[in-house]
């Protein structure tokens, strides 16, 4: 049994989709922002950022564990599907998983910062992180064109990334201009466990967490 720390956002489902897919018995361990539950001492003891998603594996010693990729790595070694089937191919899901980390996630995430959450409107700063996202998914898009999934299988790097591209238009960002990347989505979407991820725990009403109705002020 694992315990699953997390709340309803992007970081949160990536984890959500994977524990689906695997297979994995957890317990959710549902936190309140608003409550400041992640700053907890308890809770900065198995999460030393201070941050969801983080698990405890209660059928290894009580392993906790924080940071998504980090997770979804040891997730998938737990289980022994999603991470490549021989050593040149887990080196590319690291590397697309490591793409989503540094860049995706990100860049989205300052993205949402600036362009949602902020009082103050920097259209310098929105245009900044809008136009990185754009060509971010372009590198993706490229990508997609020559393999079904990011990293060629369906893998943790895919489950990482669908979380963040699935609030493209909240963000700002919508993947219009990106085929392989729409085509991708429905791919992912259309998985039972995927389904069932993104509900765990279920999502917020946008309507309640849009703070800012910005228009799209790049490109
Ligand atoms: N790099 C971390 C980022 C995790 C993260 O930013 N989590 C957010 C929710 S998506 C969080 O816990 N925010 C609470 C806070 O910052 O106080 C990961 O990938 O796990």
């Amino acid at each position: 049994m694992l315990d699953f720390y997390t709340a309803a956002t992007p970081n949160g489902y990536k984890v959500s989709i994977a524990l689906e897919e695997m297979g994995f018995e957890y317990q959710l361990k549902l936190m309140n922002f608003s409550k400041k539950d992640q700053h907890s001492p308890e809770f900065t003891k198995i999460s030393p950022n201070g941050k969801i998603p983080t698990i405890v594996d209660h059928n290894n010693d009580g392993f906790a564990l924080a940071e998504s990729g980090a997770i979804l790595i040891y997730l998938a070694e737990k289980c022994g599907k999603f991470y490549g089937h021989d050593d040149k191919s887990r080196y590319q899901v690291l590397q697309w998983l490591m793409f989503q980390m540094s860049g995706i996630g990100p860049m989205m995430g300052q993205a949402n910062v600036f362009y949602r959450y902020m009082e103050e409107e920097i259209p310098a700063a929105i245009a900044r992180y809008h136009n990185e996202v754009h060509r971010l998914f372009g590198v993706m898009d490229k990508q997609l064109e020559k393999t079904e999934f990011i990293a060629g299988e369906y893998s943790i790097a895919d489950m990482a990334t669908y979380p963040w591209i699935f609030i493209n238009e909240w963000s700002g960002t919508p993947v219009d201009d990106f085929p392989q990347v729409q085509r991708w989505m429905e791919t992912i979407a259309a998985r039972p466990a995927v389904k069932t991820g993104m509900n765990t725990p279920p999502q917020a009403d946008p309507s309640k967490i849009i703070k800012s109705a910005r228009k799209i002020i790049t490109r």
